[in-house]
């Protein structure tokens, strides 16, 4: 089954998507993810450029060959553009083989080990009430789990609030300044949690996302803090790339602890897992080099116990999101799924087939992956250039987005 074209469609359907799209000599197509936000261009060129050519004649059912073709053989291994690349030719072999099959792709990973997916949606607010609404709306929706994150006082502008939408931080053609100061943050969350709790109970799960701000021992102080309150995991703690960091955090605090979504290979949380210095690993098919690394990187996992967690926020395709729910439906550890949701007229491009029900999601059962790209629909969304902001402390110094 030769491979008779590979293309890269860049669009922006409300935010900008990478797309792979791999035909084969007998008519099939399959369709990858390769959406790294803000750095869109570099994908679609790495793989346009030096991939796609490389693609032509290949066999398309040899997934696991080409994926270390690609990794040993371009010498230069690993980062997130080269990884998220090979992740969008991966999924779309997948897809491939799925459909030639006749089988959804998870059944080709040893078939369903669930029932469904049970994923977390995001609150947020601007104040307290604000965010106390939009968990109601949640909870209202059928969710089980959800993330919660409220602007601190006295930092305006600041990570994962939407004030209503779907969040999304690329927002500005050249990247916007946001302000943080962590003593501020760290007073104000316990508080956030606190109210959640009162207000809600313990019959929900309740995460909340550090996003890589604060350093080790703060961490540790955060995460006692909110023992009381029984969070299902802070996310991102600490810059994740100090994985020896993590140490730290454990000495102080059994919050459970979720990292993983700016990784790209297994060499990233290698000594995470295998210390059991985190209880999730949040990386996901699209940044970590598609299912078969995804796989091979949550079986390490499996062996220490430590759960799944992928990363699914908005600025991964409905493409990636559709591979992530094939690959949390069959493995033993899958722990949970984050699903930030689509919004606008992603739809008209990406049409899905996974579903939502009760907090649980469940990706379908059509042949391969279940999603259909709309070429035509994407020609009439174009790329717009559109950054992640740079944070900055009170004092002007640069500090971690
Ligand atoms: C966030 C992301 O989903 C999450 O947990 O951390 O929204 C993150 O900010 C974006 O994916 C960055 O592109
Ligand atoms: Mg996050």
């Amino acid at each position: 089954m030769r491979i008779t074209d590979a293309r890269v469609i860049v669009s922006s359907p409300g935010r900008n998507y990478v797309t792979l799209v791999i035909e084969t000599e007998d008519g099939l197509t399959g369709v990858g993810d390769a959406t790294l936000n803000g750095r869109e261009l570099s994908v679609a060129s790495y793989l346009s450029d030096h991939v796609c050519p490389l693609l032509i004649g290949r066999d398309a059912r040899r997934i696991e060959d080409t994926w270390h073709y690609l990794y040993k053989g371009a010498y230069w291994r690993r980062g997130p553009v080269t990884m998220a690349a090979i992740a969008a030719v991966d999924v779309a072999l997948w897809d491939i083989k799925g459909k030639a099959a006749g089988m959804p792709v998870h059944q080709l990973l040893g078939g369903p080990a669930r029932d469904g997916v049970l994923v977390y949606g995001h609150a947020s607010g601007t104040t307290l009430d604000e965010l106390s609404a939009d968990f109601q709306r949640h909870l209202d929706l059928g969710y089980r789990a959800v993330r919660v994150q409220a602007a601190v006082p006295g930092l305006e502008a600041n990570y994962g609030i939407s004030g209503g939408a779907v969040y999304e931080p690329a927002d500005a053609a050249l990247p916007q300044e946001n302000l943080w100061e962590t003593p501020l943050y760290l007073d104000f969350v316990p508080t956030v949690m606190a109210r959640i709790r009162e207000e809600f109970g313990y019959g929900v799960h309740v995460l909340h996302d550090v996003h890589h701000r604060l350093t080790p021992v703060e961490a540790g102080r955060l995460g006692a803090a909110l023992e009381p309150y029984r969070p299902f995991w802070i996310e991102d703690p600490t810059p994740a790339e100090d994985q020896a960091a993590f140490r730290l955090i454990r000495q102080h605090t059994t919050t459970p602890l979720a990292v993983g979504e700016v990784f790209n290979s297994i060499w990233d949380c290698q000594q995470l897992i295998t210390e059991r210095l985190i209880d999730y690993i949040r990386t996901s098919v699209s940044h970590t080099g598609g299912i078969t690394h995804l796989r091979r990187v949550f079986s390490l996992a499996e062996l220490y116990g430590v759960k799944s967690g992928s990363h699914g926020a908005g600025d991964l395709s409905p493409i990636a999101m559709a591979a992530a729910l094939h690959v949390d439906l069959t493995i033993p550890n899958f722990g949970i799924q984050e699903n930030m949701g689509h919004t606008g007229p992603v739809g008209e491009v990406f049409r899905t087939g996974y579903t939502f029900a009760d907090g649980y999601m469940h990706p379908g059962d059509a042949p391969g992956l279940g999603v259909e790209f709309d070429e035509e629909a994407a020609a009439r969304f174009p790329y717009e250039p559109r950054y992640l902001p740079v944070n900055r402390r009170l004092d002007g110094t640069v500090h971690d987005w």
